[in-house]
């Protein structure tokens, strides 16, 4: 692939509190992209931002050649086979296919409760609903307390209490933040980066639910600070990393402590994405499930998340064949396999997010389906 020579400050359109737009400035700052963070006004931004790429989410990104552009993961796809030099991916198979799998993990499971620490909490919701009414709405008529009523219940209804949180798991739910916070301040404690002395896609997938949401909101930073210094370091660290002053390569092999990540991968991320393929596959919009010990009512079903599962298995098929031997072992040994292949066939969309990242079929969960 031709190398991608950006003479100008892209554009990234999104939030300054928001998961995946933090996510999209960690991964252009490493990557030593320049880029100009402009935030969305609504409501004009929402309805061109849907004609350009099918559907209204943060971030988008314009190129300089005026392109539009939407989803991270498959953002940072593109970028990456485009940008000179070594990136975010380790050259081994192995390696490369778990940064997936854990940024995969970072985007999609870690968001409930990053939202339900932000919306649950009125020290959060109060933060957060104020600085978005500000930021998003400001151009909308009306007080901003109504503004800020809106933006509370709507995140409430599409993210927390509208997606498997209530009163009975909120103490479960936390107790994984809790374990995931225990793990990442061992390994942070150890080493610089998930992989090693430089950042991988692990990292930027993991700056998600961290940067913008649980080491900024209120109730969680206060925890990170008590309970993980480690991890409030990395956060930083990553921030003010350049790949290009990374003159080290990752550790070889996997390091042993991401294993219980792969624990908590099997037990919790891949039975609900089995859980949400069989929702989709009866046309459902909510299911309940119980993962891990949590009992989740009603979560929203998601397209977008039977497609994340295709994903992970090409990447895994896409390994050479003593890889996959390896991977194989591994997965199995912390219950990550079976889940992985359970269900043959996925009820996919034809062509589904075939044409991300220039144009996306749906939203990770569609708030008003
Ligand atoms: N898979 C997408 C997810 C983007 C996403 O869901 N962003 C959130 C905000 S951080 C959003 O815009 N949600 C849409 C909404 O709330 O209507 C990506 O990686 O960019």
């Amino acid at each position: 692939m031709t190398d991608l020579l950006l003479t100008e400050p892209v554009t990234l359109y999104g939030s300054n509190i928001s998961y995946f737009t933090g996510k999209m400035e960690n991964y252009f700052r490493v990557r030593g992209v320049s880029y100009d963070l402009r935030s969305m006004q609504f409501p004009a931004f929402k309805k061109r931002m849907a004609k350009k790429v099918g559907v209204m989410q943060m971030p988008a990104v314009i190129l300089p050649d005026g392109r539009w552009m939407t989803d991270t993961t498959r953002m940072i796809d593109w970028f990456e086979q485009r940008l000179p030099g070594p990136g975010l991916m380790p050259a081994d198979p192995l390696q490369r296919f778990l940064c997936l799998l854990l940024e995969d993990w970072a985007d999609e499971w870690w968001w409930r409760p990053a939202m339900h620490y932000r919306w649950h909490y009125a020290e959060g919701a109060r933060f957060a609903s104020w600085h978005l009414a500000e930021e998003l709405l400001g151009g909308v008529p009306g007080p901003v307390g109504l503004k800020r009523l809106y933006l509370q219940q709507r995140q409430r209804a599409g993210y927390t209490t509208g997606d498997g949180m209530c009163a009975d798991n909120v103490v479960a739910v936390e107790a994984g933040v809790a374990r995931l916070l225990a793990t990442l301040q061992s390994i942070f404690s150890a080493r610089p980066f998930l992989f090693g002395d430089r950042p991988s896609l692990a990292d930027i997938g993991f700056s998600g639910p961290f940067f913008r949401h649980l080491a900024l909101d209120p109730v969680p930073l206060e925890i990170i600070r008590q309970q993980a210094p480690a991890v409030l370091e990395w956060v930083a660290r990553l921030w003010n990393t350049r790949l290009s002053d990374c003159a080290s390569v990752w550790d070889n092999g996997i390091p042993e402590d991401v294993f219980s990540l792969l624990d908590d991968i099997g037990s919790g991320y891949l039975p609900y994405l089995c859980a949400n393929t069989e929702a989709v596959a009866d046309n459902k919009r909510r299911f309940d499930v119980q993962l891990d010990g949590v009992h989740y009512r009603g979560a929203r079903c998601s397209r977008y998340r039977v497609w994340c599962l295709q994903q992970l298995r090409l990447h895994f098929m896409s390994m050479p064949e003593a890889a996959q031997e390896q991977g194989r072992t591994l997965l199995e040994r912390h219950g990550c396999w079976e889940s992985l292949w359970r269900h043959a066939c996925l009820p996919l969309l034809p062509g589904q997010e075939e044409e991300l990242p220039f144009r996306a079929h749906n939203k990770m969960l569609a708030v008003h389906q």
